[in-house]
């Protein structure tokens, strides 16, 4: 029995999983797990059983790396069959998470105990599947289906208390685990408690329009995702129809959805987000700096947002601004934001209180002087910034990290300001940084690799995802936007509307256009940008001035009340002639005759533009493999997570598709624009993907 153990102390039998490093139910597993119930159940000596796991959790799901393959059985399905027609009483001990597969093993078992750090869920929607070894049809009939529905829609775990309120565990152990369960297994026999099998319970629904109206919900909550649906059908199945025939409906379900492009995309989402915590050529175990304590220079509405990622995971954080106002203001915002987490009753007072309490607020950088990490947060002037890198690498002391978070300036000009260039690494965080997961760490000439291996690290512990950048301009994220945004705007131009790109771009599954984005952020904002980086702009691109002309118009957006849209008191956006009016102006002026653009054309050279820049950044080695771009804009620039981001999109089209497109515009648009990449042609022309290059 691979990767399960089994062993018996007194009259209970004791099945341990052992499959490092969750304990996914692979091959081994399943076939270890239903020996061990054969076993049980033909030896007379045995009254229960537990099943528990070794290593740092219980069982975390199915064997993701195995989806998309012939399975080789027991299969998931019959094994949770078995599990839970044993003759004996059958006991899930669990610790760390139980989830997907997991939770549907422990489901099948007669009753679960779990320590109070254990969390349990069933994620698979998070996957593009649904749970398919019976969760959805045995989890509704033990905690209703209402709960039900939201665990398995939302796919989020819940605490172990949590569980035990809706009646998903028995007990919560404290102490060691095996002890108390056998303790519970042993009163179970001692009381005779008959066997629970949780299918044949019956799924109560208290009000039946609740599939209609969850589907509904989900529709805009979710949009474009296909599982969440589909899970809320399996569910219903759950009412509908006995166990075994909504079993067998259900994986049905889940195999269909298993082998659509969505979850394809949401698996290869899932594995990339792990690979690029590793960085090639950075040992796994390089010794890592010491970060205990946090200094953030410059409080506008960055640096307060990154001073709240650090307080929120525990760390006191020194936080330096040119005045009081301007200090005040910013803890005005995190007592604004806190205290609306206090009022939906997710966050306690005296919570709040204690993350404020972190916070050292000064005017003087004298006193960053014993943090380990300086993140500057300044702004985006390259004087303004050396000055700051000037101070920092003077004030602090040896070895502690001084930090960037600048968008598009060069690091490695930083890092020579500061004297200390080992020191010196970016760590460009997206707006607003206490909720955007991406961290965007940039590796500069002379960055130490104990400096780089712990601002990755840090992105877990602030509950980020860390992903590695050379030094270019835009790094990789808004490398790539610029591209996007250059098409956008000569689109514009050439006779598209604000309205129609940004619909396409909603249609693709981003959450809003760039024009809807640009009214948010601000025009002022877009201004300043444009001007910030004037000489990396092309010819083309500086005639293409709509920003420009916005800005001079006074239209910064939703907060003056217009930018490419007017809105409303309530921020309701409506299309304007006046901008139909200054583009069509524009256009003539600069003797461009208007033409009617499909939405093909838009979606394409939008998106192209941007693969074809995210080819040039993993030849030019700022990316070290795909993967990081797709996370990049999966996690940073709402890239649909359907579709897996810009690259593993790409493949999916196929580069020769892409290639043959790209073409078509340099012909169209011009060659300084759409020339392909090296790397896309070489890959394109030789059958290949950016994933099997
Ligand atoms: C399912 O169960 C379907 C069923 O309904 C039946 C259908 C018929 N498989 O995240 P970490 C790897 S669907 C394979 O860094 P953490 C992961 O890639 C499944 N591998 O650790 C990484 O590998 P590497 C439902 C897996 O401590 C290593 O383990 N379950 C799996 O931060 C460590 O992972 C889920 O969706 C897996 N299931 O977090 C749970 N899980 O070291 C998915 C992990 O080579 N897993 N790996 O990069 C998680 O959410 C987190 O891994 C967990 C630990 C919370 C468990």
């Amino acid at each position: 029995m691979a990767g399960v153990t089994f062993t018996k102390q007194g009259h209970i039998g004791i099945a341990t999983v052992d499959n490092p490093p969750v304990n996914a139910l692979g091959h081994a597993v399943r076939a270890g797990l239903t020996a061990a119930v054969a076993q049980a159940d033909a030896d007379p000596e045995i009254k229960a059983l537990i099943l528990i796991c070794a290593g740092r959790t219980f069982i975390a799901g199915a064997d993701i790396r195995e989806f998309g393959r012939p399975l080789e059985p027991p299969l998931l399905n019959t094994l949770v069959a078995d599990l839970e027609a044993s003759t004996k009483p059958f006991v899930a001990a669990i610790h760390g998470t139980a989830l997907g597969g997991g939770l549907e093993v422990a489901l099948a078992c007669h009753f679960r105990v779990a320590v109070p750090s254990a969390r349990l869920g069933l994620p698979e929607v998070k996957l593009g599947i649904l749970p398919g070894a019976g969760g959805t049809q045995r989890l509704p009939r033990l905690i209703g289906v209402d709960a039900a529905l939201t665990m398995i829609t939302e796919g989020n775990d819940i605490p172990a208390s949590k569980a035990q309120a809706i009646g998903l565990i028995d007990a919560i152990i404290e102490g060691d685990l095996l002890a108390g369960a056998i303790a519970f297994t042993e009163k179970l026999l001692a009381d005779g408690t008959p066997i629970r099998r949780t299918g044949s319970l019956t799924a109560k629904v208290e009000n039946p329009a609740i599939f209609e109206e969850t589907k509904a919900a989900l529709a805009k909550k979710q949009r474009g995702f296909l599982a969440p649906q589909k899970c809320v059908d399996a569910v219903k199945l759950a009412v509908d129809y006995p166990l075994e025939e909504g079993s067998k409906r259900e994986y049905a379900l889940c195999i269909d959805l298993m082998q659509g492009a969505q979850s394809k995309a949401q698996r290869h989402a899932f594995f990339a987000e792990r690979e690029v915590a590793k960085v090639p050529g950075l040992p796994e175990d390089t010794k890592l700096r010491d970060v205990k304590s946090v200094g953030v220079a410059g409080p506008g509405a960055m640096g307060t947002g990154i001073a709240m990622c650090f307080i929120n995971a525990g760390l006191p954080v020194v936080l330096v601004g040119l005045d009081q106002p301007t200090l005040d203001k910013s803890l005005g915002t995190m007592r604004k934001i806190y205290g609306g987490n206090v009022a939906k009753g997710t966050m306690t007072q005296e919570a709040l209180d204690a993350r404020l309490a972190l916070i050292k607020p000064t005017t003087d950088y004298a006193e960053l002087k014993d943090v380990d990490l300086v993140i500057e947060a300044v702004f985006e002037d390259m004087a303004v910034k050396k000055q700051v890198f000037a101070k920092l690498g003077k004030v602090t002391k040896p070895g502690s990290i001084l930090a960037t978070n600048t968008s598009y300036l060069d690091i490695d000009a930083l890092a020579e300001a500061s004297g200390r260039p080992t020191d010196v690494v970016g760590m460009h965080f997206f707006n607003p940084a206490n909720v955007m997961r991406l961290l965007e760490n940039v590796r500069g000439a002379k960055t130490a690799s104990d400096v780089l291996a712990t601002v990755m690290k840090i992105g877990k512990t602030i509950k980020k995802v860390s992903v590695l950048s050379g030094v270019c301009d835009g790094f990789i994220g808004n490398r790539m936007l610029a591209k996007r945004s250059r098409e956008g705007m000569f689109m514009l131009e050439e006779g598209a509307t604000p309205w129609q790109i940004d619909k396409v771009l909603y249609d693709f599954g981003f959450a809003m256009g760039p024009y809807q984005v640009a009214d948010l952020a601000g025009i002022d904002v877009q201004y300043a940008a444009r001007k910030a980086r004037w000489d990396k702009l092309s010819e083309r691109e500086h005639k293409a001035n709509l920003v420009d002309q916005l800005f001079e118009l006074g239209r910064y957006g939703q907060k003056t009340g217009a930018g490419y849209y007017t809105y409303d008191d309530k921020r309701k956006a409506t299309p304007d002639p006046a901008i139909e009016a200054l583009i069509a102006q524009h256009s003539a002026a600069r003797g461009i005759t208007r033409r009617p653009i499909g939405d093909t054309e838009i979606r394409e050279r939008l998106i192209y533009a941007m693969i074809n820049e995210g080819a040039k950044i993993l030849e030019e080695g700022i990316a070290a493999r795909p993967h990081d771009i797709d996370i990049v804009w999966l996690t940073g620039f709402g890239f649909p997570v359907y579709l897996g981001g810009p690259m593993f999109y790409a493949d999916q089209i196929g580069l020769k598709t892409i290639y043959d497109a790209l073409l078509k515009y340099k012909d169209q648009v011009g060659a300084e624009f759409f020339t392909p990449a090296p790397l896309l042609e070489r890959l394109a022309l030789a059958g290949k993907g950016f994933y099997d290059k």
